[in-house]
Parts: C-alpha cells; structure tokens; sequence
C-alpha cells in the first residue's frame, strides 16, 4: 500500500538555459493506478537536453528531466495489480495500457497507446496533479512520464516495464530510450530486410544502436555518417562498413551516397540528429522506386522538413518512429532477457560513469563533450 510522502534529491529545472538545480523535494505517495520507484540509475539522453534547452514545444519549468533509467519499485497506489514492492522496472515514456479497448494497443502496427499521452504533455499525472513539491511547498511538473533525475519518482502503472531482477539496472536503463530506439527502427518501424543496404547519420546511441540492429538484421552494406570522425571507430566496429563525414565532400552528402558510395540510394536510412537538413538529405540518399527514410532524431521547435515531392513520387518512403516501435511492457523486458543471455550486449554505449543524483550536471557536459555516448549517473 502507499506509504508517506519521501524526501529525497533531485535535480531541478527551474528554466530553460539554466544549470539544473540539486534541491531537496517531496515526493508524494502514488495515487490510483501509480508507481512510486527508488530510481537506481539514469542515463542521460539527448532528449533531456533538448528540452533543458529550450527547444522542446512541450517544455515547461520547473520540472524534473530524465527518462531512460533502472528502478526498484518502493510502494504502489490503490488498484496497481502488474508491479509490486522490490519489483525492478524500467520506466517508459511510452505507456502500454493493454486494454481491449485500445485500438492502439490492439493493433500490431503501433506502440503509441494515447491513453495519458495529452497529461503526460502537460508535466502532471493522468489525474492532473504532479507529485512532487519543492521545499516551500511548489509544484513541480513531471516530464516524458518519467522524471528520473530524482532518487525518487512516481510514474503511472502502465509506464512500468517490469524485468529481470538478475539484469543490473545501472546497464540496463539504456533499454528506457535510445539503444531501445536504435534497434526498434531497424527491426519493427523499418523491418530492414538480409542484404539490405543502409545509411546512418549521427553517431550518437542511437545512430549506433541503429548499426548494431542492421548488423543483427543482415545488412551488407552499412553507411555510417557523422560530422564528428571521432564516432568512426565504434561505429565500424559495431557493423559499419563505410564512414563518412559530410564535411570532406565536395557536393551534397545525399549525392555522395547515391552515385558514388551506391548506384542508386540506400534501401533504408536513418536520421538520429535531429537536424531537418539531415533528415531531407536523409531522405534523398534513398533507393529510387523503394528506399525508405527513418526519422528518428528530434527537431527543435518551429523547424520543419521539406523535399521536392518528386522524391516521393519516384518511390521514396518517409517515415518516423517513437520509441523504435516497441511495445513498452511486453517488449523492454524481452531485451533485457537478450541481453542477459549475452546476444545483445550494450556495454559499449556507457563511456562515462558518474555517483550521485548532484553529479547530473557533470554527465551533461560530458554528453556537450563529443566523446560521450551515454552517461549514467547512479544514485
Ligand atoms: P547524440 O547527440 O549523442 O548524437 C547525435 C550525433 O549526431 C552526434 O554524434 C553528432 O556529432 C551527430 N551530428 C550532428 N550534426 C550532424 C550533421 N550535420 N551530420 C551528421 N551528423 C551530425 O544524440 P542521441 O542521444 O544519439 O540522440 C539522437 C537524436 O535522436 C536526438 O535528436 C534525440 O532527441 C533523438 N531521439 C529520438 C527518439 C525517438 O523515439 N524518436 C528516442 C531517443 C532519441
Ligand atoms: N515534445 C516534442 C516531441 C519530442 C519527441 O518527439 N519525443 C520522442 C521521444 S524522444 C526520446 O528521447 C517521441 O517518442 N515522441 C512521441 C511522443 O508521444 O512524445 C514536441 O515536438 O512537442
Ligand atoms: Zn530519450
């Protein structure tokens, strides 16, 4: 049953541009149909800077960041059946309500369940209210239905991706965002096929995590793309078999792959920087008559995509995921079984560690410093 309220550290977003701020909050119990969670470990995202940027529409401050992280269940709220006390969870932003009644949930073809997506946009749980205080008594809003920049947090039951005890949850936590993301386009949102030829831009997590899933998908030939050459060792030896930076091209980088590194384009690309001009080049590198371009990255607020449409009317396919198409609590904890089993290893992705919620800073100039693929911060 929901116990007291806890007080704990947490990092604050007080507002856009800003350093966040370790402070002491109040987390409130969890309502009907909550989780609150002992957050073990959190890894840093891009996202989570977008947004502490500024550039996200939906940003709002104060608020607490993070979404991809290890928990251990601490109590649970009136009517929670599928969690339990003790229980390890990765918390998703991506909820799976599993009732009949969504068609989305019901349909092979999504994992977006809508069902507290609109609350979720609005920094409050799915009864309006947020559940965490500040020490004079104020309000702080949840992001991303997650807010795991805190040794504490209360999210809904249906954003709970219960796995394996045994998976150690300060590795695993990468599996709440971008390594799950990455694999996801490849093999749900794209399905990319044996002998596929496929292009990568943007070396982060993601893009690598894209790599690696086109490798396990079969893929002969694997552009990797990054205006950072630093990225190019991992990213060959994760499965790339071509590395290019944009910036020792003397024509467009999308003419570069179709018509000299291919013939005719890519079967498959994939955009992980959220830049529009990358997705279009993105887009335009693909395969006439077939070539299907992912839209993964993030873009800030107010920036559009374009193309000439005759790009899609000679075959080209643009599409975007969430989440790689995964759904949330059926699939995450079949992950973490994978990677257990030593078939799908993520070691490779954490290159910087840090010990305590205060340290979170530290882990965002280290993301600033271009040698970072995922920094956690255990609590
Ligand atoms: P990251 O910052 O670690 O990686 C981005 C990479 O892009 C860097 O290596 C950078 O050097 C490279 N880059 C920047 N400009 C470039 C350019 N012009 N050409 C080629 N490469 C360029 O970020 P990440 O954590 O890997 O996330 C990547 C993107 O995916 C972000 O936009 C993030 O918000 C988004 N994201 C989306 C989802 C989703 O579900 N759709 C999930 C997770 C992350
Ligand atoms: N809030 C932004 C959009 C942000 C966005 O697109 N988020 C991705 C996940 S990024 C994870 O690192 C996503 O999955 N979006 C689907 C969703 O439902 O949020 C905006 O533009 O308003
Ligand atoms: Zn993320």
């Amino acid at each position: 049953t929901a116990g007291a309220p806890i007080k704990c550290k947490a990092m604050v977003a007080r507002g856009p541009k800003q350093p966040m701020v370790e402070e002491e909050i109040t987390v409130m119990p969890p309502q009907a149909g909550e989780v609150r969670v002992k957050v073990i470990a959190n890894a840093l995202c891009h996202t989570d800077i977008y947004t502490l940027d500024g550039h996200d529409p939906e940003g709002l401050f104060p608020c607490i960041l993070g979404h991809e992280a290890g928990c251990v269940v601490e109590s649970v709220g009136e009517g929670v059946t599928s969690v339990k006390p003790g229980d390890h969870v990765i918390p998703c932003y991506t909820p799976q309500c599993c009732e009949t009644t969504c068609v989305f949930c019901q349909s092979p073809k999504t994992n977006l369940c809508p069902k507290i997506r609109g609350t979720q946009g609005q920094g409050v749980m799915p009864d309006g209210t947020v559940r965490f205080k500040d020490k004079d008594g104020k309000d702080i809003f949840h992001f991303m239905g997650c807010s795991t920049m805190s040794e504490y947090t209360v999210i809904a039951e249906i954003s709970c991706a219960k796995i394996n005890p045994d998976a150690a949850l300060e590795k695993v936590c990468l599996f709440g965002c971008g390594v799950s993301t990455g694999l996801g386009a490849v093999w749900n949102t794209c399905k990319v096929e044996t002998n596929s030829t496929v292009a990568v831009f943007g070396l982060g997590a993601v893009g690598l995590s894209v790599i690696q899933g086109a490798k396990i998908a079969g893929a002969i030939k694997i552009i990797a793309v990054d205006v950072n050459p630093k990225k190019f060792e991992i990213a060959k030896q994760l499965g790339a078999t071509d590395c290019v930076n944009p910036k020792d091209i003397d024509k467009p980088i999308q003419q570069h792959i179709a018509g000299v590194m291919t013939q005719w384009g890519v079967d498959y690309s994939f955009d992980c920087t959220g830049k529009t001009e990358i997705m279009r080049a993105a887009l335009e590198c693909c395969h006439r008559g077939w070539g299907t371009s992912c839209i993964i990255g993030v873009a800030a607020s107010g920036h559009e995509i374009s193309t000439r449409p005759f790009q899609l009317v000679t075959g080209r396919v643009w599409k975007g995921t969430a989440f790689g198409g995964f759904k949330s609590r059926s699939q995450v904890p079949v992950l973490v079984e994978r990677n257990l089993r030593g078939d799908l290893d993520i070691d490779h992705y954490i290159t910087h560690r840090f010990k305590g919620v205060g340290e979170t800073n530290a882990a965002v100039d280290a993301l600033h410093s271009g040698d970072c693929l995922r920094a956690v911060v255990e609590y």
